[in-house]
């Protein structure tokens, strides 16, 4: 008999399951894809296994998947096996499809029915950012013959309730202390999360049927750890100390400020693929003998190890310059995507060329398909620049009638909105009057030379070396993000490496103007313009290049420093 262990994944062509592959071969399990009923039925007919695991992951959108499990046949040969007392683990939109329905999806509303009576709704926006991404911990869990004061004491399939995870959703199963108590009637276990004032379900089980709304391959050792223990069926642990001396430091609860780490790669002269770090978006040594090399700070694959180590909450790679008459599935960046991927297990966006690629043959493809094969080599989430500017442009043309085809629009309606990340790359101009402008302009607490008062941003495009004429930072990303877009990255083309702090009046500015998660970026030096710029704008996530890929600080200073200032940050399991 074989000694393989297997773990069966469900697998229907919904979001990145490479990364959830890596993360159970990491944990010494092959993972074998079940993609219609057929096989599943199968496996419940032919499997004698009382150890069989089965594992039912969901990026992205809720109608798209629970449409993919009903045409390919998943949806009885899923209740069966439930049925058969096997273990279940869904993941994401696999737990909300578990459940009785979801608002998110006219078409496709009804789920699996498995928790009756709980639907999904959208989070509200008016006080916070949505999509809730990031890192959040458990408000209450409730294990069922444990009393409620006692079940922080244990772990529940490795969950534990000081621990943070990483969310990445708009709709949950939210919850009031009535359903709470009906679920626990049913026999129930029960994880529940809050953000702003809402309360939902971070996590459910009963029986063979474990569930979880967050990413556990994207939660660091933490989640990890999870996915071990549903593997090798173990459900609850009594923790050896009580919660005050678990290895979490302060449990500030809600959901945290991210940190993320950014590596801008490109290849130098020699044609070595490196990450670099530019001044103002100049990337070349100022030396004096007439030679200007790409600046060589480290190789992107073990630089993203390495900052995933030090507590990096994301990772982020941007490719700054187009790879030239390279066949798309030979793209370098591919290949450092799938590298990371199994070995950083949170969240990794990828930026740089997503948009509709010429082959060397003159073959078009679209930037969905480019988008997909990134999303298939590990990457998480796609950071869209110079496209998503032409996109506005053309919006403001149409007189802001969206046109269905752009790359935003197409990569976030096959992969959710959470998969889009729009950079910008803005440059600040200052003008006297703001009504000779059709940009919106603000006053500014720092004039500009001649005295002016006001000032907008410029949006440039090519890694900033054009500016577009019809579309400025705020038309930018509020026509972004009615197309569909999850999440700003905001950076600032006069603060790129300037080591002096965020542009505060810039982040704060664009993070009134959208409802979506905005992450600052540019001027990083030193943890205390983290601290700022949390305390200055209420961002969601601020990201340092330069002064991690110098040494000067470890990701884990910027952590401790905000700790020790009351703020909540994410730290791992040791
Ligand atoms: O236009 O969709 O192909 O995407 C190109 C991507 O490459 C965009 O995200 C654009 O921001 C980026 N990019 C292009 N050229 C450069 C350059 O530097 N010459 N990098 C570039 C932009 C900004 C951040 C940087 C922060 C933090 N760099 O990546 O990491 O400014 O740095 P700091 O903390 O050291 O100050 P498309």
């Amino acid at each position: 008999m074989s000694s393989e262990k297997v773990a069966y994944v469900i697998d229907v062509d919904s979001g990145n399951l490479q990364s959830l592959q890596n993360a159970i071969e990491h944990i010494g399990y092959q993972v074998k894809y079940l993609t219609n009923g057929e096989e599943l039925m199968d496996l419940i007919d032919n499997n004698n296994d009382p150890n069989t695991k089965l594992i039912l992951p969901g990026v992205g959108n809720y109608g798209h998947f629970v449409k993919q499990v009903n045409e390919k046949g998943l949806r009885e040969p899923i209740l069966k096996y439930i049925a058969s007392g096997k273990p279940l683990f869904g993941i994401c939109v696999g737990l909300q499809t578990l459940l009785e329905s979801s608002t998110e999806d006219n078409n496709v509303s009804e789920g699996l029915g498995y928790v009756e009576g709980l639907s999904l709704t959208k989070f509200k926006n008016s006080t916070k950012s949505v999509p809730h991404i990031g890192w959040n911990n458990t408000a209450g869990l409730y294990i069922q013959g444990i009393a409620k004061n006692e079940a922080s004491e244990y772990e529940l399939y490795g969950l534990n309730a000081n621990q943070r995870y990483y969310f990445v959703h708009s709709y949950a199963a939210i919850i009031d202390d009535e359903k709470i108590e009906k679920l626990l009637s049913q026999g129930f276990n029960l994880s529940i999360g809050k953000y702003g004032d809402e309360k939902f379900v971070a996590a459910i089980s009963k029986d063979n049927v474990f569930a979880t709304q967050f990413h556990p391959e994207k939660s660091g050792k933490a989640g990890i750890k999870i996915i071990k223990s549903f593997l090798n069926g173990e459900k609850l642990t009594k923790l050896d100390a009580k919660p005050s001396e678990a290895p979490v430091k302060k449990n500030i609860s809600g959901l945290t400020h991210r940190i993320i780490a950014c590596l801008d790669v490109r290849t130098n002269d020699d044609g070595d693929l490196v990450v670099t770090k530019g001044d103002q978006y100049d990337v070349r040594e100022k030396s004096t003998d007439g030679k200007s090399d790409v600046r060589n700070l480290g190789k992107p694959v073990e630089l993203a190890e390495n900052y995933y180590k030090q507590g990096a909450d994301e990772v982020t790679f941007l490719n700054i310059t187009s790879f030239k008459n390279c066949p798309l599935q030979d793209l370098p960046m591919l290949e450092v995507l799938k590298q990371s991927s199994k070995t950083v297990f949170v969240p990794l966006t990828v930026g740089g060329g997503i948009r509709d690629f010429k082959q060397p043959d003159g073959e078009v493809v679209s930037a969905l398909k480019v988008a997909e094969m990134y999303f298939k080599s590990g990457a998480d989430k796609v950071s869209i620049g110079s496209d998503a500017v032409y996109t506005a442009e053309q919006y403001y043309d149409d007189n802001e009638v969206p046109s269905g085809k752009s790359p935003i629009e197409m990569i976030s309606k096959s992969y959710g909105n959470q998969a889009v990340v729009i950079s910008v790359d803005p440059k600040r101009s200052y003008v006297a009057d703001p009504k000779s402008m059709p940009f919106k302009c603000f006053k500014t607490k720092y004039p500009g030379p001649k005295g002016e008062e006001y000032c907008y941003y410029q949006v440039s495009v090519k890694g900033g070396r054009e500016f577009s004429k019809k579309v400025g930072a705020f038309e930018l990303v509020t026509c972004c993000e009615k197309l569909g877009a999850g999440e700003i990255l905001l950076n600032c083309i006069d603060k790129d490496g300037a080591k002096n702090g965020y542009d505060l009046e810039l982040v704060d500015f664009i993070k009134k103007s959208v409802n979506i998660p905005v992450i600052a970026s540019s001027g990083a030096g030193k943890p205390e313009h983290f601290l700022e710029v949390f305390r200055e704008t209420g961002v969601d996530a601020a990201l340092g290049a330069g002064m991690f890929h110098r040494e000067e600080y470890k990701v884990m200073d910027v952590k401790n420093y905000l700790d020790n200032s009351g703020y909540a940050v994410r730290f791992d399991i040791d």
